[in-house]
């Protein structure tokens, strides 16, 4: 429980998964007041709620994790090269534990508004629970990936068994010995989750929308050895991370896919295959800007594919023909093929006979009536603007964020709204959010609404908000970069495509965080340029 009993604080953050817990630790050092609020009973965001079987982040341990504390770098030791759900979970509560953060957080309460009021500059957050508070600052560190998506299909109340959505898992765990188990949906969490759910089911059916691209992760524990060999090198690996395209240590690879014999492809193809993880997407510079490079990376997988799925029919049915490689969020492969050559496992393909509805009994499609005990849905989230637009958040004028975005969201820098005052969001629509590695990019964000936070202090400033200028040229930016790659040949999440009556808008910046990095630090650096900065007291 928070210990702190006032109503008015300096700044309100929502969300204590990594976003919350570091702003709360920065805007600590400012010496401000602060309230974090999280609808969980712990920290740990995404991290808190998706408990599913075979849970894991896909970012390699000693990447994914904060890189802002020298000590907590080398104090924690990661157990493989793909952390676990329950040992991120371990390493949040020992973040919150290590810095005290827990006094500043209120857990089991949602936020469900938050109006800017005009007279006395200040943001007022009302919760579920009947809280008041104000505060100057109003910070979302809602994460992207935090509203599930339960598809509604017609009929779901009446099922009579159980069904799950990935993302909020029971925390005990599910036993599913014996039992006939649906899992629909196939991106990142279904691949994870159907490997193992198909060791312990009876039967499982997996329904399959679209045919996802997945590359082995290769997971392994990690030695002694390479633990004291990371950390030795820490500080070089944090650079190297925090201006990386996409925020992962790796070499950029200045080589054309298109610009090498057939063979050198090849063989730098299954060198990277055998090294795992997304190494295999960063093989050639050109994969996500060239349509005929795509098609040697995208080949090499489906090849791949039917040479580990022993049916030729499904081994067809799992490749992805319609889009390619990388433009759909690519998925790292936990003996997913291979699952499917087990005797208790099939395949439906849903795109021909679509789900119906579900009975009683099980799920109907076009074509036939399959009975389950068990239903998993792992259909994933309403995406990066979802938790947002779904709080009452109302900036100047009485305008509603999800009136601002009703065709699509505009920010400035990914981090603040233009009409919204002193209001940041961290990894927002316009940011790299997705397409980075994500605690880094969370640094990156935090430490930029931090200094700009710092900057309004010492300069006696009431609001800052972006002009509609600056913000409409951040759209064009955005929208620039996303147009020059081939994202917009698939229809994904990132656009807003899985969710029904969302507008089609690719919402990541795709540049890169290097290059985001050095945009947002001109900004500041030129006073924060884009920005209307307000004073009542004096000029700014
Ligand atoms: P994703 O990647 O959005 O995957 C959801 C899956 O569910 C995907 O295969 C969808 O098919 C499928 N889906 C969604 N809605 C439906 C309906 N209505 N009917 C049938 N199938 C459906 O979510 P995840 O949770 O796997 O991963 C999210 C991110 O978490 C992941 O990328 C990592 O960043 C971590 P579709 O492809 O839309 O045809």
């Amino acid at each position: 429980k928070a210990t702190d009993e006032r109503s008015e604080f300096d700044a309100i953050v929502v969300g204590a998964g990594f976003s919350g817990l570091y702003m709360l630790y920065r805007l600590r050092e400012l010496g401000l007041s602060i309230r974090v609020f999280d609808n969980a009973d712990d920290v740990g965001g995404t991290w808190f709620w998706n408990r599913y079987p075979g849970a894991r982040c896909d970012s390699e341990s000693y990447n994914y994790c904060f890189s802002f504390s020298k000590e907590l770098l080398q104090e924690w030791s990661w157990s493989e090269r793909y952390a676990t759900q329950p040992e991120i979970l371990s390493y949040l509560k020992h973040v919150a534990d290590r810095f005290d953060l827990r006094k500043d957080i209120q857990f089991n309460t949602r936020v469900t508004s938050a109006v800017f009021h005009e007279e006395s500059g200040k943001w007022v957050v009302g919760t579920d629970r009947g809280d008041s508070m104000s505060a100057k600052f109003f910070i979302n560190a809602v994460g992207c990936l935090s509203t599930a998506n339960v598809p509604k299909f017609e009929g779901l109340e009446s099922f009579a068994g159980n069904w799950y959505h990935t993302s909020k898992w029971p925390h005990e765990p599910v036993d599913f010995q014996g039992q006939k188990v649906g899992v629909i949906g196939t991106g990142a969490s279904g691949l994870q989750c159907i490997p193992e759910i198909a060791k312990d089911a009876a039967r499982l059916i997996v329904f399959q929308r679209t045919p996802h691209y997945a590359s082995p992760a290769q997971n392994r524990p990690i030695t002694p050895e390479e633990d004291r060999q990371i950390k030795a090198n820490y500080d070089k690996l944090v650079e190297k991370m925090r201006n990386a395209h996409a925020g992962f240590p790796y070499e950029t690879k200045a080589k054309h896919a298109l610009g090498v014999t057939p063979e050198e492809r090849n063989q730098i193809y299954e060198e990277l295959w055998k090294i795992g993880g997304y190494h295999f997407l960063y093989s050639f510079s050109d994969l996500l800007y060239n349509k005929e490079a795509n098609d040697t990376a995208s080949e090499f997988i489906r090849s791949k594919i039917r040479q580990i799925v022993r049916d030729p029919e499904v081994a067809e049915l799992l490749c992805p023909k319609e889009y390619p490689y990388g433009t759909k969020r690519p998925l790292l492969d936990w003996d997913y093929y291979e699952t499917f050559n087990r005797e208790n496992v099939s395949l439906v393909d849903i795109k021909k006979s679509p789900i119906v509805k579900i009975t009683p009994e099980g799920i109907q499609t076009t074509q036939d009536l399959y009975e389950l005990d068990s239903i998993v849905f792992a259909t994933g989230f309403d995406a990066i603007t979802g938790t947002l637009v779904r709080m009452d958040i109302r900036g100047r004028g009485g305008i509603t964020l999800k009136q601002k975005w009703e065709n699509g969201p505009s920010t400035y820098l990914g981090m603040t709204v233009h009409q919204f005052p002193n209001m940041f969001v961290i990894t927002g629509p316009g940011s790299p959010s997705v397409l980075a590695n994500l605690p880094i990019t969370i640094e990156q964000g935090v430490d930029w609404i931090t200094a700009c936070i710092k900057f309004i202090y010492e300069h006696k400033i009431d609001r800052i908000e972006p002009t509609l200028e600056a913000e409409n040229a951040w759209v064009e930016e955005v929208n620039k970069e996303a147009n020059a790659t081939l994202y917009s040949l698939a229809s994904s999440w990132y656009s807003g495509t899985n969710i029904p009556g969302k507008p089609k808008v690719f919402m990541p910046y795709v540049g890169g965080l290097g290059k985001y990095r050095a945009i947002c630090d001109n900004v500041a650096e030129a006073g924060y340029k884009g920005y209307d900065l307000v004073s009542k007291s004096h000029q700014v």
